[in-house]
């Protein structure tokens, strides 16, 4: 069975990384959603990723703030491709946790998207693209999704737009 899987370094990344598995969800695709933290739990950490990678998952999600490891050093446990979510907190408001989890040395990719919600809904999007590459359904659904998108825009714009 393939499946993502999403990790966040504390309860208190929940509420926006639940936007990430609400997405993942709204495609049909299998998510399995923990805390554990690069620092707090390196052990639980390193478990998990050699146990989910076993058991089929395909792309790992981390989301951390502040120091904002998770990413970083789930990459070292796997080839799998990671994804890193940084988060907003801290005295830095999220510029500390975007430059850690961006600058990764060569040989251990992190592809990080953006800060804070955005990150979340569009880590789940990266993560169904990667999978898409194998899975035609998937692939259907992204591409019908795009149509949508493209529609909201004009009918938003039909709404308020003034022309001469
Ligand atoms: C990071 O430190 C977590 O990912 C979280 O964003 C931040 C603060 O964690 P808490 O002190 O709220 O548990 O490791």
């Amino acid at each position: 069975m393939s499946f993502v899987s999403i990790l966040m370094g504390s309860k208190s990344d929940y509420e926006v990384m639940k936007k990430c598995g609400d997405t993942l969800k709204s495609f049909g695709v299998k998510y399995e959603l923990i805390i554990s933290s690069a620092h707090r739990t390196p052990a639980r950490t390193k478990d998990y990723v050699i146990d989910a990678e076993k058991r089929g998952s395909k792309v790992f999600i981390c989301a951390a703030g502040m120091a904002a490891h998770l990413a970083g050093a789930v990459s070292a446990m796997t080839t799998k491709p990671v994804i890193g979510v940084p988060l907003k907190g801290g005295a830095m408001d999220g510029m500390d946790a975007m430059l850690a989890t961006v600058q990764m040395p060569k040989g251990m990719p992190v592809g990080t998207v953006a800060l804070g919600n955005a990150g979340a809904i569009n880590s789940a999007y990266l993560a169904m693209q990667i999978l898409a590459l194998s899975d035609s359904e998937l692939a259907v659904k992204l591409s019908e999704d795009r149509v949508m998108q493209a529609k909201k825009v004009e009918s938003d714009s039909k709404e308020i737009e003034v022309r001469i």
